[in-house]
């Protein structure tokens, strides 16, 4: 392949240089290229094809079992001053850094083969999208790239003679997790990351570049990067509303983003379609509103509890041209995984590559297993989806995932308001990052792990955003689909019923639906989000609407010593929203 970027170039030949590659290959992105690649990697054990029949093109991997999930003890903010990197990120000064990587990644590709992936993230020909390199000595790094980004001569032919784009550099290492290292360098534009090849850590583009890094771009050039699905709510005058959604990992996006209305919400007319389940880039449009465009070209999904119940777009989007990872092997050459439709296979290979059967005392497939499928595949893909100036945000939902305290849904009072709201989401921690499982934590705008700066200067930068969108900004919503009764049981049925609250929501955004105020937000009626007709008790519709003074005065306490880490940093108009949280709860 013809490359004309010179920069490019010599960059190129100084990391082949240093890491000792045997030989330098650069993807073009084609169909042959891929097939050969995954031909190899079947042949080396590396994947195990899928019967061709019942899914056609898709291959299994398992990782080294200690190398399942993103590892945050180990992710870094390289900037030149610590405070830059503030008190939620680890920091190390850049220097120090590459002290350390330099002797890691000197040699560390003798005998293997370098691939360099050009990417594009975000749509072809969209001022918003932006050029991203990977060098890996992983042809399953480069395999699963495929699938979530644009690569090769699509990106190549986007960059031309540009210099400026993000430089990563990744080594699969020994896999070592004393030697395992997630970098980014942001006055570089750089990422290194070392020793594990699992998809937050390694597939460079995801949370290194579209949010880590871009979030520092993006406060730079006065856009939002987040850790938000998308989608659009059309109606059945045939309006269309989008949302965006931060969830923290794990906790329902992709099943949001590809949510099946009740029967019917259908029958009338009502439709959900997704423009992305993770990320959305955020920014300005001429006529001043926000729009959205996802960077991504495909998910990558946590696997179990996908089932034709809980999400039957995801399913058939993996159907087919699909990897997975760290689930279960099934003697048909099909994959498994707990909460998937029907029995489980009497007889199976588990995540670990051990016999498995359903008496078996662990689960046959990670918590955290994944796939990764193309996003063009998946039956419910908004016809806007690869739209160049992305598509028009009403709404912005927060969400966590809490047993007690925080009601089913509320509407902030204003966008200053939201972002309160937004910076005090906490949430019980999931699979999706090594440790902790369960343990409730504060996830700012579930950019805890993604926020590439200080999280007091992209609160700022979240109320400077709002200034200048003014009255054009979207409305900002909390719902919480996890709150439990004192015996433990979901209130909330969740999935396809999350569509009455979406129905309210975008309601709200055109100034319709009834709201009562209560002192966290407004609040639906139980009417507003049709109780009745699913059946709940008002028991059950009261707990769910319930906004109790006295857990949420302690909640407020605790939002407080929250606040203190951020010292002299903290927008005076967030301590001024603490304030009046306390006074109206108060009252
Ligand atoms: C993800 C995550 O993989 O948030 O999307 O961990
Ligand atoms: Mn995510």
């Amino acid at each position: 392949m013809e490359i004309e970027n010179q920069t490019l170039k010599t960059w190129v030949d100084e990391v082949a240089r240093q890491t000792e590659a045997e030989s330098v290959h650069w993807c073009d992105g084609s169909e042959e290229e891929i097939n050969r690649l995954n031909e190899m990697m079947v042949a080396d054990g590396t994947f195990v094809r899928l019967d061709p029949d019942k899914h056609p093109n898709c291959f299994y991997a398992r990782s080294d079992v200690k190398d399942v999930a993103r590892v945050e003890d180990r992710t870094f903010i390289c900037s030149a001053k610590e405070e830059d990197a503030g008190p939620t990120n680890n920091w190390k000064h850049p220097d120090d850094m590459h002290a350390i990587l330099d002797p890691l990644f000197k040699g560390c590709m003798r005998g293997r083969v370098m691939y360099v992936v050009t990417y594009l993230l975000g749509p072809p020909g969209s001022p918003m999208s932006k050029v991203g390199i990977e060098i890996t000595d992983s042809p399953y790094v480069v395999a699963n790239l495929r699938i979530m980004t644009r690569i090769g001569k699509v990106a190549i032919d986007e960059l031309g003679q540009n210099s400026e784009f993000v430089k990563g550099v990744h080594s699969t290492g020994n896999l070592d997790p004393e030697q395992r290292y997630i970098c980014h360098f942001p006055d570089e534009g750089l990422i290194l990351s070392f020793s594990s090849n699992y998809g937050g850590n390694a597939l460079q583009s995801k949370k290194c570049f579209a949010l880590r890094l871009a979030s520092v771009m993006a406060r730079r050039e006065g856009w939002l990067a987040e850790h938000m699905l998308i989608l659009g709510i059309t109606d059945p005058q045939g309006n269309k509303t989008y949302v965006s959604a931060a969830f923290p990992s794990a906790c329902g996006k992709t099943n949001l983003a590809m949510l099946i209305p009740p029967q019917a919400d259908l029958d009338a007319g009502w439709k959900i379609e997704t423009v992305g389940d993770d990320i959305a880039w955020l920014k300005f449009g001429e006529d001043g509103r926000l729009y959205a465009v996802n960077p991504e070209y495909g998910f990558f999904g946590v696997a179990p509890g996908t089932s034709m119940k809980t999400n039957p777009n995801a399913l058939e989007a993996c159907r087919a041209n699909t990897i997975f990872t760290n689930v279960a092997l099934c003697p048909d050459g099909t994959v498994w995984w707990e909460g998937l439709d029907g029995d489980p296979p009497a007889h199976a290979t588990d995540w670990k590559g051990k016999p498995w059967t359903p008496e078996s005392p662990t689960p046959a497939a990670h918590p955290n297993s994944r796939f990764t499928a193309p996003a063009g595949q998946c039956p419910c893909i908004s016809p806007e989806w690869e739209s160049p100036q992305g598509v028009p945000i009403s709404a912005i939902i927060f969400g966590g995932r809490r047993s007690t305290t925080t009601p089913l849904v509320y509407q902030a009072f204003n966008w200053v308001h939201g972002t309160y709201v937004g910076a005090m989401m906490t949430s019980e921690k999931t699979a999706a990052a090594v440790g902790g499982l369960g343990e409730l934590r504060h996830d700012p705008m579930a950019m805890l792990p993604f926020c590439g700066y200080h999280m007091a200067d992209y609160w700022q930068h979240w109320l400077n955003v709002g200034e200048t969108g003014g009255d054009k900004m979207p409305d900002i919503f909390h719902v919480n689909w996890f709150r439990k009764s004192a015996d433990g049981s979901w209130l909330w049925p969740g999935f396809g019923e999350n569509m009455r609250v979406l129905k309210w929501i975008a309601a709200r955004t055109q100034g319709k639906g009834t709201a009562v105020e209560t002192p966290i937000g407004l609040l639906p009626t139980p009417e507003g989000i049709g109780f009745e007709e699913l059946g709940l008790s008002e028991q059950t519709a009261a707990e769910l609407l319930s906004v109790d003074p006295g857990q949420w005065l302690a909640e407020a306490d605790e939002q407080a010593e929250y606040l203190q880490k951020f010292g002299e940093k903290l927008p005076a108009a967030l301590q001024a929203e603490h304030d009046a949280l306390r006074s109206r709860l108060q009252a």
